[in-house]
């Protein structure tokens, strides 16, 4: 059974190191969160271009790879990372093949080993025999991005089992507050930070009340261009899952009070973080991370349970084509190297994709709108010609932010018109996907808005 993190209020240490458990959360160590975020109707530049770039690579790399474990417990020998062939360049070179645009890495899992030469703790690729303790793989990471014109995110876990100040509030704070500054000034720009919500300390483990005010301020100052992910945002949020699955209706907008801190359990919370909400008053979009493999690290006993083009295809789907944003990832194995498996599928999936929506049937096409009254009802198509259509691509121009939350898409071909999908919210984009229908006239009814709609751009393609 795969477990996601919120089955885990409180889970004992021990049970945490099998490859499926993904994380825990133990909420009561989390200090509440005073979020005032200016009210916002749609995207800041860097949110836009966030979700504009629709697809990132997440790397979880770390002592896990070579423990062969999911969770490290912080005791691991810093002389076991010893990638025998580590080729950051062959990492970006395979995500941008991929059409993907940005690449995230684990900086620092729970384990606490830092992938570079941190000046605040000795656990780090320093005293590993990895590049003679020269080895900086967030410096290769960065520089292989920056050649690949690929934007670069660092994760950088709260939750750290090996620091001894871990729990004592105020100097854990601290010191986390240096590593991010070690991070987000000796590698330029950083275009995303990510902070995880899990937290596994058993009953009687330490409690480390974060300063999230103070941690968001300082990225804030320190890269003001950056988008910080967690599931309280402040600017992208967790969508809830790591299945890859974003709610069908997902609105980008959230009510910030619902979700106050990373780590807040409950269904409320989940709700929020699936779905969104209409009336919120922060502009928030979803980011749906999911690996392409069971677990987020390398485990040669998974090389055959890699996900295939059609899954691939499938998330892309569920999340990019709901509204969110996709963050795969996709774990360097041993030698340091994308392992061949997971590049055939990614690039497989760039094939698909392709295919899917290389020819866009309505690009060009006349479309009449009508309105009853300053509210936009209905956008009608005129494909010119009978055409098998099987994928609709509806999206709103969230620049003006996000406003429809009921539609049907029909088709006709001289006839009676057809229902070929029905769905709630579009937002930046939304994929509706369908047995195909010959069709001449495609419209689109929109049924239920939050305020008066912008004509949506439709797209339309025959899905083989
Ligand atoms: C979770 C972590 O516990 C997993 O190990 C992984 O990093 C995933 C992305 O987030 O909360």
């Amino acid at each position: 059974m795969t477990h996601t993190r919120r089955d885990f209020i409180v889970a004992s240490a021990a049970a945490l190191t099998g490859s499926r458990l993904r994380s825990a959360i133990q909420p009561a160590a989390w200090g509440p969160v005073p979020l005032e975020q200016p009210a916002r109707t749609g995207p800041s530049p860097a949110q836009l271009a966030w979700q504009r770039d629709e697809l990132a690579l997440f790397l979880h790399f770390g002592v896990n790879t070579f423990t062969d474990r999911e969770w490290g417990d912080g005791r691991e020998d810093p002389a076991i990372f010893a990638p025998t062939n580590l080729d950051a360049r062959q990492w970006a070179r395979v995500a941008r093949a991929a059409g993907f645009r940005a690449m995230i890495l684990t900086a620092k899992h729970h384990d606490g080993f830092c992938l570079w030469p941190s000046g605040t703790t000795g656990h780090s690729v320093a005293r590993s025999p990895w590049r003679a303790g020269h080895g900086d793989v967030v410096r290769e990471f960065t520089d292989a991005c920056r050649a690949e014109g690929l934007k670069a995110g660092l994760y950088l876990s709260p939750w750290d089992r090996h620091e001894p100040s871990y729990g004592d509030s105020p100097r854990y704070n601290d010191l986390y507050c240096d590593q991010l500054t070690e991070l987000l000034t000796r590698y330029g720009s950083i275009n995303e930070v990510w902070f995880d919500g899990a937290n596994g300390e058993g009953p009687n483990g330490k409690r480390q009340t974060y300063d999230w005010p103070r941690v968001w301020s300082l990225v804030r100052k320190l890269q003001p261009a950056a988008v910080m992910f967690s599931d309280a945002g402040p600017d992208v949020r967790w969508i809830g899952n790591e299945r890859g699955v974003a709610g069908e209706t997902n609105w980008s907008s959230v009510d910030p009070a619902v979700v106050p801190y990373p780590g807040a359990s409950g269904e409320a919370v989940m709700r929020m973080l699936q779905q969104g909400d209409p009336a919120g008053s922060a502009w928030r979009p979803g980011e749906t991370d999911v690996s392409i493999r069971p677990g987020w690290f390398h485990h040669p006993a998974e090389d055959e349970q890699v996900r295939t083009v059609e899954q691939l295809v499938d998330l892309y789907c569920t999340s990019v084509g709901r509204n969110s944003k996709l963050l795969l990832n996709v774990p360097p194995a041993r030698d340091g190297l994308l392992h061949a498996t997971d590049a055939a599928h990614l690039a497989g999936m760039r094939d698909r994709l392709a295919a899917l929506f290389g020819e866009d049937l309505a690009a060009r096409r006349p479309v009449v709108h009508r309105r009853d009254g300053s509210r936009l009802t209905s956008s009608e198509v005129d494909l010119g010609r009978t055409v098998a259509v099987g994928i609709a691509d509806l999206r709103e121009d969230i620049t003006r932010g996000q406003v429809v939350a009921r539609y049907t898409l029909e088709g006709a071909d001289g006839g009676a018109w057809q229902v070929l999908a029905r769905g709630t919210t579009i937002g930046y984009r939304k994929l509706d996907r369908f047995a195909p229908v010959r069709v001449r006239r495609v419209r689109l009814v929109i049924e239920d808005a939050v305020a008066t709609p912008l004509p949506v751009r439709i797209g339309l393609h025959a899905a083989e």
